[in-house]
């Protein structure tokens, strides 16, 4: 009988070049997430100059950014990194929901995994929560999957 033949990835992050694009929106939120990520990529291997920060405005503008890194093909994966917290009127919905499918279409489209640490939440403490305290760090969760993803689809 045939072995089961299992791919899985390698958490090694050596040698592999990094985009984070960060939202300035709730930077207090992001920069936490910033942190995470950089720290758990170096932790795994990445050189500090294989590590792109891109600065972009809100996450609204996440997909158009990241499709750039991503298209660039300087990058082996792409980091996206925000907080959109609930307010009073329907925008948090909009910009959820743009932001979402934008950086699913950039993934699928241009081939490079692209993490999805975006924070969508309905207050401020549920972000806290996020951002390296009792929910973890969603930056951090982010920048494993990625890596994860680029060493399973090296292998396919
Ligand atoms: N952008 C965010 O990243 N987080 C938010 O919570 C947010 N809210 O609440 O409005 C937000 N809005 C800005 C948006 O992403 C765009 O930058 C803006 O609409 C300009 O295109």
């Amino acid at each position: 009988m045939s072995e089961i033949k299992t791919i899985e990835g390698q958490m090694s992050a050596a040698g592999l070049k990094f985009a984070i694009v960060a939202t300035r929106f709730n930077d207090i939120i992001v920069d936490r997430l910033v942190g995470g990520a950089v720290d758990y990529l170096t932790r795994h291997g990445a050189k500090k100059s294989d590590i792109t920060i891109v600065r972009i405005p809100g996450a609204f503008e996440l997909p158009l950014v990241c499709q750039k890194a991503a298209s660039s093909k300087k990058y082996d994966g792409v980091l996206a990194l925000g907080a959109v917290i609930r307010g009073g009127t329907p925008h948090f919905d909009y910009v959820c929901a743009e932001a979402a499918k934008g950086i699913g279409q950039v993934t699928l489209s241009s081939g490079v995994p692209v993490g999805f640490g975006l924070l969508t939440t309905d207050n401020l403490e549920q972000a806290i929560e996020r951002a390296g305290s009792k929910g973890g760090n969603k930056g951090v969760e982010a920048a494993a999957a990625m890596l994860e993803t680029i060493r399973v689809l090296e292998q396919m």
